[in-house]
């Protein structure tokens, strides 16, 4: 039996790789981590105590919020902003740029996430998931600029997966490293370490009905993939962004949101979740494309605009440009 390794260690253990690192970037990582174990606490019992259905309340994409979704977001930013290490916050539940107190405007860091991805899912009891990103503070005092960073600029990008488990899966830039909530300690334990995607999978993830939305090459990209000439595929739809994309690091395979003749730019939202994801996808050996560049080079120009997003093993990636290349 392996030495179990926490999560707090495996920071500390990264950390002492830069001697110049004062502890801030640590900091901010466990308050991530912290809020996720608050979070999964109330997602695991949800049915059970009056925190399932909505509120009236809608967020900035007039979606109706979930009372969880609320939860969640108030947990990140507890968590965040007493720390004074982060400028700047943006969150999928916020309109503008979260306040943060006054001794939190010298933080050297912005921090972007969805506090809880799938929400749609949450009353049925399917997996849903928190998305992160950090950035390095620009020297601007208009620290809403360091929010709209391209994705390369990420210092480190993660999700939580409340799922069967509630898992940390983050990088820093150097690897894509899983962690599982071991509940009876409150740790994070590694359990996956050094996670690599397959060149190749035998799972797509695309919401079909769209199919008579789409351009000519996404449908025939999705034809082919279903009469691949050397292997069988499986489609696999959760509806939650961080479970199908968790799956597909892991087994290999693609998860595709494109664009559509309703969706000009698809559902997903750049800044809080496809540049994170293309973030630890690359780390990972996958790609990620919007359809025609990569996902870490778009320079974002407002917090919740949406993008498509092609993202996975490199063989399925590649091949869907070819497709788009050829039929547009
Ligand atoms: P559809 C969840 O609402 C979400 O934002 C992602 O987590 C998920 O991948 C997508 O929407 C599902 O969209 O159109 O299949 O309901």
């Amino acid at each position: 039996m392996s030495e179990a390794v926490s999560l707090s260690r495996f920071i500390l253990q990264q950390q002492r790789k830069y001697p110049e690192a004062a502890g801030d970037f640590t900091l901010i990582l466990e308050q991530i981590a912290f809020a996720a174990k608050i979070i999964s606490r109330e997602v695991n019992k949800a049915g059970l105590v009056n925190i399932l259905g909505s509120v009236e309340s809608k967020n900035v994409h007039g979606e109706t919020q979930q009372k969880l979704d609320v939860y969640s977001n108030e947990q990140m930013v507890k968590a965040l902003d007493p720390t004074g290490k982060v400028c700047a916050m943006a969150s999928e539940e916020i309109e503008e740029m979260l306040p943060v107190s006054d001794k939190s405007l010298e933080g050297k860091y912005a921090v972007v996430f969805d506090p809880l991805d799938g929400s749609s899912n949450i009353d049925v009891n399917v997996s849903i998931g928190t998305i992160f990103g950090i950035y390095k503070r620009l020297d601007d005092n208009d620290c809403e600029k360091s929010l709209l960073q391209a994705g390369q600029s990420l210092v480190c990008a993660g999700y939580v997966i409340y799922g069967s488990s509630t898992m940390f899966v983050y990088t820093t830039g150097q690897g894509v490293n899983g962690f599982t909530l071991d509940p009876s300690i409150g740790e994070f334990l590694l359990s996956h370490p050094d996670i690599k995607i397959p060149e190749y999978g035998k799972i797509y993830s695309i919401n079909e009905s769209n199919y008579f939305r789409w351009p000519k090459g996404i449908q025939e990209y999705v034809n082919f993939i279903k009469q691949h000439p050397d292997r069988q595929y499986t489609l696999r739809w959760i509806g939650s962004l961080v479970a199908d994309f968790h799956r597909n690091l892991l087994k290999g395979g693609v998860f595709l949101y494109p664009e559509d003749s309703k969706n000009k730019n698809g559902k997903l939202r750049l800044v809080y979740e496809a540049n994170p994801m293309a973030f630890i996808v690359e780390n990972a050996g996958g790609m990620a494309t919007d359809g025609r560049q990569r996902i870490l080079d778009i320079k974002p120009e407002s917090l919740h605009q949406r993008v498509p997003l092609i993202i996975g093993s490199k063989y399925e990636v590649e091949k869907y440009l070819e497709f788009r290349e050829k039929y547009g």
